[in-house]
């Protein structure tokens, strides 16, 4: 009995490692965690570090609000401060007080403006991919890789298979080259959808009549995972989103396999209504 308990420990550290190990490379969010997903392109770095500096800037004026509010209920309350001043304005005072915030929204806006405009468009993107959503699943196409078109429905809970995340896998992944700005073209067949992906710091609305444009670069090759963020309709949960970064070598051997698997689709917004409903209907 003791052995074979002891026989399970190497199994165990095996599976706590193999978790730990997926969680690192799983570009998804981990339990307990409380921060951001690590940044993965150069855009997520930017406004990852943006975030960082915010977030320290805010604790400062925090702390020094609450500093001076409970300076003011010690030294200013009825015991101490028997009889108030008659003071009412302190021009000097009133201009720090209004000078200064303007001033910590000027310093703000040169990162962030600097953010917004980096992670906007990039005239030396190397591909284009389209974007559509559906209600409720993701079609892609590559218009620079042979017009490829596919539709990326939600594993419906049976049918996951070992090391696929639930409500997070998909049929078809969006595989993208890692290491190569990709440009995404983001539009609707219906109504507001969201193309998101956190670790990329990628958020864009994807709106029906107007086509959205953010781009990136990969930097690691692996598994991203994101799901609709703009409430859609009834199963905008059930629309995840996988990026599979590969290799460049391996993304040309994938265009070729993928031009013929994917050879009837006319176009992106080919809609394979009837698997769409099974699968949606799995899922629920
Ligand atoms: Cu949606």
């Amino acid at each position: 009995m003791l052995k074979r308990l002891f026989a399970l420990i190497p199994a165990g550290f095996t599976y706590l490692l193999a978790g730990q190990a997926l969680a690192d490379v799983e570009m998804r969010s981990s339990q307990w965690q409380m921060w951001l997903q690590k940044p993965m392109s150069e855009s997520a770095v930017l406004v990852h570090d943006l975030n960082l500096g915010l977030m320290i800037l805010e604790t400062v004026i925090v702390l020094f609000v609450l500093g001076l509010m409970v300076y003011i209920l010690i030294r200013f309350n009825e015991k101490n401060n028997p009889v108030p001043s008659k003071n009412t304005h302190n021009t000097m005072l009133e201009v720090v007080w209004t000078a200064l915030p303007i001033l910590i929204l000027v310093v703000v806006a040169v990162p962030s403006l600097k953010a917004l405009y980096f992670t906007d468009s990039n005239p030396d993107v190397e591909m284009n991919i389209k974007v559509n959503g559906n209600q409720w699943y993701w079609s892609y196409s590559y218009p620079d890789n042979g017009d490829i078109a596919f539709d990326s429905i939600i594993v419906p809970d049976g049918e996951l298979k070992p090391g696929q995340p639930r409500m997070l896998s998909v049929d078809n992944p969006l595989v993208l080259p890692a290491n190569t700005k990709i440009r995404f073209l983001i539009a609707s067949n219906d109504v507001i959808h969201n193309f998101a992906m956190p670790s990329l710091a990628i958020k864009v609305d994807a709106t029906p009549g107007r086509v959205n444009e953010v781009w990136t670069e990969i930097s690691e090759v692996g598994n991203y995972y994101a799901m609709c963020s703009e409430l859609c309709g009834v199963n905008h949960g059930f629309m995840p989103i996988h990026i599979k970064a590969v290799s460049k070598e391996a993304f040309a051997k994938w265009v070729e396999e993928a031009k013929e698997k994917f050879a009837d689709n006319s176009s992106s917004d080919y809609p394979k209504t009837v698997r769409l409903a099974e699968a949606v209907n799995n899922a629920r």
